[in-house]
């Protein structure tokens, strides 16, 4: 198998489990909302990471696809909460109307909420001998000093003057945090040791800092179309990017730099790790 195809592979496994999860005891409209943002599309680069790095560690992917599961409904909860009008107000996500305007904003707010605590549900109910320590990773990665810091930041800061320290700030936590849990929770359910778990730890962190950049740059120059939302947001709306600090030639230079410090990190895993450096590549390059 090639990359691409190792990629696919790994997505339609992961959206195989989630479409077969069972939502049992929610209410017919709630699990519909959840459902919704759960099963549209989506890259699914966080759950394919995950399951990509517990194999890395020597471990069993189908063990490791609750936890892969539960990072994609994370993910799912925080879109559509930054797309409530509260937040970003946003209509388009991955191509399609975003579920406050499909559901309401009752109903989006409560899809959210269960997205996460249903995240939570699933991996303490996996069994996995090392569900605890796994799921550590990931609701930190979620929570008050990971994704939840970056994103308080970047909605307190609109139209702030452009401040690089902030603006890295802002994308590793909310970016980065949630695209290095897959990692260090992959490795820690495949049994690795703790420096094979650094190594995959600063992986994630350097990645998730030149996917962010990445977005930045696609949201004054990528294609709506492509995108699957609307673009030139950031802008409109005095959003602390990237490219507002540094301009877009520096800022494709250190979405670089981040990208090779991610590939030099894989060098404790050797030429089992070509998958993820053909990965971390690939996100220098990507439309959408
Ligand atoms: C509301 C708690 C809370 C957090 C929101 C995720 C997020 C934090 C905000 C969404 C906007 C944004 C630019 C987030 C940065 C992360 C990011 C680039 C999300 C999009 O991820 P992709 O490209 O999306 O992996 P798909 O649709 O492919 O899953």
């Amino acid at each position: 198998m090639n990359d691409k195809e190792m990629l696919n592979a790994y997505k339609t496994r992961l959206e195989d489990y989630l479409d077969k999860l069972p939502i049992t005891g929610a209410p017919e409209q709630l699990r519909e909302a959840m459902r919704y943002s759960l099963l549209n599309g989506g890259k699914r680069l966080r759950g394919c990471l995950l399951l990509a790095a517990c194999e890395l560690g020597g471990g069993d992917a189908e063990a490791a696809l609750p936890f892969a599961a539960a990072l994609e409904m994370i993910h799912a909860y925080s879109l559509i909460h930054d797309d409530l009008p509260a937040m970003d107000n946003d209509t388009m996500r991955r191509g399609k109307p975003t579920n406050h305007v499909v559901f309401g904003e009752a109903l989006a707010i409560l899809a959210g909420d269960a997205l996460l605590t249903h995240a939570v549900e699933i991996m303490a109910a996996s069994g996995h001998p090392k569900a605890f320590h796994a799921m550590g990773e990931i609701i930190r990665a979620a929570g008050v000093g990971g994704m939840l810091a970056g994103q308080t930041l970047d909605v307190m800061n609109e139209g702030a003057e452009p401040d690089i320290a902030l603006v890295k700030e802002i994308h590793k936590g909310k970016t980065a945090a949630l695209l290095t849990a897959p990692l260090t929770a992959g490795l820690i359910l495949a049994g690795a040791e703790e420096r094979l778990v650094e190594a995959g730890r600063a992986y994630g962190f350097h990645l998730g800092m030149a996917f962010q950049i990445v977005d930045d740059l696609l949201d004054l120059e990528g294609d709506p179309a492509l995108m699957g939302k609307t673009l030139g947001k950031d802008q409109e709306e005095g959003k602390l990017t990237w490219p507002a600090c540094v301009g877009v030639e520096l800022a494709r230079k250190d979405a670089e730099t981040h990208i090779h410090q991610a590939v030099e990190a894989l060098a404790p895993f050797g030429e089992k790790a070509a998958f993820l450096r053909a990965l971390a590549l690939s996100t220098l390059h990507r439309a959408q």
